[in-house]
């Protein structure tokens, strides 16, 4: 099974304390660097040509120090928002279908938020100068991140692991990250306007971003190695599931058999991990997998297009031509660009 044992330790920090417990390397590198007001925190700062917090930054080293890929391992990544939640849930059902049934009514999926059940390096692995034994772990070892193509370990690119990305249309991302950043301090700290998250947004300037470039060295390197890099799109996954679902399981390996498929196998799986299945379970609904912060809110609407309804018909410009400007020239369109009113 691909479920960790390894020690639970809390994952994003909020607010307070942005410094506190970092390491000497971690602050000295930090006050280095360029850096820009937050949208959580105070700063973000910019490490290695992307945007970050500290404590991010201190596991981000780490990660990079200590992590050993292995040839099966699978890694998922994704910038903020743009479906983890729901990457990792189909790929830990279709990896451990031959250790869990997708139909048991004792499916982890069932007890566990995705988030649990795939750690990421930088919020759990890593997170608070842990240096966990991964080899410790049962195959299939399933990894997520957020860190961009240029900062993975190196033992990331030069091994035979393969790396799925999922991208979404920026609009989207941009909406979705609004909102639960807002949750994330409601208690602490007043809503950031949405202008101001917008012009920040526009200039680069969110975790792990520019969105632009984050996309770009993924889908080069899918262009260059798609037996590495699986690229995927929410909006084609949104629009044709089942059609991806098998599109995952050949990449990684572990393709559909005849009978697997006349079983309805692929349609399970993409039930199990729907949005209204995830979003309804009792772990979803009131469960709590990242510190301080409740499982609900990873679930909001789970719908394409849904940036018309916050963002004025000039901000939809704005943020289109940025998206044509930055990721035209390479080919990286999203479907929803044509319907900015
Ligand atoms: P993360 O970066 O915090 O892990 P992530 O899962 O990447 O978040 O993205 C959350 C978005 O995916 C939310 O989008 P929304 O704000 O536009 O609604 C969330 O609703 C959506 N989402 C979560 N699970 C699923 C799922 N199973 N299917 C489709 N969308 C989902």
């Amino acid at each position: 099974m691909g479920s960790p044992q390894i020690t639970e330790n809390p994952t994003i920090a909020v607010d307070e304390d942005e410094e506190n417990g970092i390491s000497a390397e971690c602050k000295e590198l930090i006050h280095g660097c360029r850096k820009e007001k937050g949208w959580r925190t105070s700063f973000l700062y910019e490490f290695q040509g992307f945007w970050c917090q500290p404590k991010e930054i201190d596991a981000i080293l780490s990660f990079q120090k200590h992590y050993l890929a292995r040839d099966c391992d699978v890694i998922l990544a994704t910038i903020p928002k743009s479906g983890t939640t729901w990457i990792k849930s189909l790929t830990f059902a279709i990896m451990n279908r031959n250790n869990v049934p997708v139909s048991d009514g004792n499916h982890p999926l069932l007890a566990s938020n995705p988030h649990d059940l795939v750690p990421f390096f930088e919020y759990k692995l890593y997170a608070n100068n842990q240096n966990p034994n991964l080899s410790i772990l049962p195959k299939p070892r399933i990894f997520a991140t957020h860190i961009p193509f240029g900062s993975l370990s190196e033992s990331i690119k030069s091994s035979d692991c393969r790396i799925v990305y999922v991208c979404r249309n920026p609009l989207d991302t941009f909406i979705s990250s609004w909102h639960y950043i807002n949750q994330l301090g409601r208690e602490s700290r007043p809503p950031i306007p949405l202008e101001e998250a917008f012009d920040m947004y526009c200039k680069g300037v969110i975790g792990y971003g520019p969105f632009w470039e984050h996309m770009l060295g993924y889908w080069k390197e899918s262009q260059e190695r798609p037996s590495k890099v699986l690229f995927m799109t929410y909006e084609d996954m949104k629009e044709d599931a089942m059609s991806h679902v098998k599109m995952l399981a050949n990449f990684l390996g572990l393709p559909f058999s005849v009978e697997e498929e006349k079983q309805g196998l692929i349609e399970e799986i993409v039930k199990l991990c729907s949005f209204k299945k995830l979003k309804d379970l009792e772990v979803n609904q009131n469960g709590k997998s990242i510190k301080n912060f409740e499982n609900k809110h990873l679930f909001r609407k789970g719908e394409v297009g849904d940036w018309v309804n916050y963002l004025s018909p000039s901000m939809g410009h704005q943020l289109s031509k940025i998206m044509d400007e930055k990721l035209g020239d390479f080919g990286l369109k999203f479907k929803v660009c044509s319907t900015v009113p």
